[in-house]
């Protein structure tokens, strides 16, 4: 370790200790927390399948070369993100990345041995969504409220055994594999019948959901269900929205997921999290970046990413709030565009355990108010970078011009040389 890196932490940790802070506390606490990188930001959300020219339902723009074209490719650029991001890792995987060629609504636990193998070696925890989209039996852009049975029936299965799955992979991997649902169905224009789509997406989950897992398959399965306020071409209405997923969740017994670019853009989801977890059975994060709208652009440092950090801090969220991220732009490198995403969350999470919380908490319950608003302002300028050099410092992980050179040569050496 640099001697300069040495000394300024340990001044750092003198200023954090000022401000009741415990630096090393917070060093053991960020390595306990998992955050899940989202595997379809490596390919823009293609999956394996070869389908043939699909619509597809989610929306990811740009040109860049090097998009992974199978597992073996999509798993070497998820590695090399994680050797430079300090974050404990989960893998979130997608329905669409079954490497064994079965139709998506024929899949075991088998057709993710790869992954899963992958990940017990590396020792990383996996999460799980049914790719409810991009598929020939996606109908005008529903899924389970589409009009036709036989479409329904057919991503009603692929809902059923997408738990299967997840208990599987959970037991295997020996931790919880948060099984999402997200569904795209919805109108582009305003819907005449808004109730008998809602009758279609209750009586889909009713049978997907109706096993109720026992004690030990819910030790290592949760089921999470992610609303949205509109997407491309569901501007008008989307059946599932949260309003919906709550109300369904809180009755069953069931999570929920929210994801930052789903809410009106003045929404602060961050204040969702304490209104939402004592009522539901479960609650993920995807963590994103909507600019104007849901355009899923690279979580970066930001007010929207740090204050939802310091509320899973405050309320003692973290370990029980499942963190994911859901970011893809296929304008840039999809493997920087990881890094950033990680090393941004990873700094966020690292910055909210190093906040005087204790000493907000302590002037808001005394009503001091401006010392409240004093203190939030004046924790900016504590010594953060020289914590956050000495965590990156000891696990031997690159930063700045270093870092970029990596990802630079690992492209010109490993994605542009694929064949
Ligand atoms: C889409 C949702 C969903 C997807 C992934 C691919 O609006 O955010 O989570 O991004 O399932
Ligand atoms: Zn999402």
């Amino acid at each position: 370790m640099n001697e300069k890196t040495k000394r300024a932490y340990e001044e750092a940790k003198k200023v954090y200790a000022e401000y009741g802070v415990d630096v090393e506390a917070a060093l053991e606490k960020f390595k306990t927390i998992q955050v899940s990188l989202q595997c379809w930001a490596g390919d823009d959300v293609k999956g394996f399948e070869n389908l043939g020219p699909v619509a597809s339902e989610n929306v990811v723009t740009g040109g860049y070369p090097y998009a992974a074209r199978n597992g073996d490719e999509l798993r070497e650029d998820i590695e090399e993100a994680f050797s430079l991001s300090p974050l404990t890792h989960r893998v979130n995987l997608h329905s669409m990345y079954a490497e064994h060629g079965h139709p998506r609504n024929d899949l075991t636990v088998e057709d993710f041995r790869e992954w899963i193998d992958w990940a017990k070696a590396k020792g990383y925890k996996l999460d799980f969504n049914t790719s409810f989209f991009t598929h020939p039996m996606m109908d005008k852009g529903n899924s389970v409220c589409s009009f036709s049975k036989e479409v329904r029936d057919y991503w009603i299965k692929a809902g059923i055994d997408s738990r299967k799955i997840s208990v599987a992979i959970g037991r295997e991997l020996g931790d919880k594999c948060y099984n999402n649902f997200w569904f795209p169905d919805g109108t582009k224009d305003i819907p005449a019948n808004r109730k008998y789509y809602r009758e279609l997406l209750k009586d889909a989950l009713d049978q997907m959901l109706a096993h109720k897992y026992t004690e030990e398959e819910s030790k290592y399965a949760c089921d999470v269900l992610e609303g949205k306020w509109f997407g491309i071409s569901t501007e008008a209405f989307v059946v599932g929205s949260h309003d919906f997923y709550i109300a369904y969740a809180a009755k069953n017994n069931l999570g929920v997921t929210l994801d930052t670019g789903h809410f009106r853009p003045t929404e602060d989801v961050a204040d969702k999290i304490s209104a939402i977890y004592p009522f539901v059975n479960g609650l993920m994060l995807h963590v994103s970046r909507g600019i104007h709208w849901d355009s899923d652009h690279v979580v970066i440092e930001d007010d929207g990413l740090q204050g939802m950090m310091n509320e899973l801090k405050r309320g003692d969220y973290y370990g029980k709030v499942a963190i994911g991220l859901d970011f893809f732009d296929a304008s840039i490198s999809r493997v920087y565009g990881w890094v950033i995403g990680l090393r941004a969350t990873a700094k966020a999470i690292l910055k909210s355990l190093l906040e005087p919380t204790a000493m907000l908490q302590k002037a808001e319950l005394e009503e001091d108010k401006s010392q409240r608003l004093l203190l939030m302002e004046e924790q900016n300028n504590l010594p953060f970078n020289a914590v956050w050099n000495y965590l990156l410092e000891s696990k031997g992980i690159k930063s700045g011009l270093e870092m970029e050179k990596e990802l630079k040569r690992y492209e010109r050496e490993v994605q542009s040389v694929r064949k």
